[in-house]
């Protein structure tokens, strides 16, 4: 296990291909979201599951029947787990963590995002979402790695059957080190490795602050 998850946010076909191959040696799965599957559509997600497990990142929010329909694709496509957001309810998420067990995949669940806006509405239900993914049987949770006291607070709710992961190293601010101290089982790193000139550099250098 090397603690790294590459959040590949590049919008074409062929850096993405290049920066995946690259660094997976470093990373344990790679993180999909709007911006390359919108550039390149959702086939891209199998060609990087031939590299590393992929977690679809649609951060789904919706009725339980829509999210529903959004998670089979998604795993229909090849993605390992999906992130959904928690806010629109216990049913909303047990309709993800419903597909999930069908098709044998993972739920991650944002708690409270790591940019600065990310206390002004999540702070006071951060902790309700953590129990909640909990109880639904999620995989895990998402929490900020610029604020590794709350990844602390949060891994206290949901004890340690549930993985933590956690953005925010990096071009954000957050120390890879500091978050995986606090409790954090994987960092989630973007623009700190695919700007870089190296990027395999770049995720061997976080692996091995991070001593994990
Ligand atoms: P970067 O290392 O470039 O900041 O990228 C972080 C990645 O994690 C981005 O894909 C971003 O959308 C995602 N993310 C985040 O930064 N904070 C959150 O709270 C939740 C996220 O999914």
């Amino acid at each position: 296990k090397n603690c790294l998850i590459l959040a590949l946010d590049v919008t074409d076909r062929e850096n993405a291909l290049r920066i995946a191959n690259e660094v997976s040696e470093y990373v344990d799965s790679i993180k999909v979201g709007y911006p390359l599957v919108l550039g390149e559509g959702l086939g891209i997600v199998k060609e990087l599951a031939e590299l590393a497990p992929v977690i679809a990142d649609f951060k789904v929010a919706d009725i339980p029947n829509t999210d529903r329909l959004i998670c089979e694709q998604v795993f229909k496509a090849g993605a390992d787990a999906v992130i959904t957001h928690g806010f629109t309810g216990r049913d909303s998420l047990d309709s993800c963590v419903k597909v999930a067990e069908e098709y044998g995949r993972d739920v991650y669940v944002v708690t409270e995002m790591s940019h600065p806006g990310g206390v002004e509405f999540f702070r006071p239900v951060a902790e309700t979402i953590a129990q909640m993914a909990a109880d639904a049987g999620a995989t895990g949770v998402v929490a900020p790695a610029t604020r590794p006291e709350r990844v602390r607070d949060i891994r206290k709710i949901i004890g340690n059957d549930l993985h933590i992961i956690s953005p925010g190293v990096g071009a954000q601010g957050g120390s890879a080190a500091d978050v995986i101290n606090a409790g954090a089982d994987w960092v989630i790193v973007g623009r700190s490795i695919y700007n870089s000139d190296s990027p395999a550099d770049a995720a061997m250098k976080i692996c091995n602050d991070m001593k994990c």
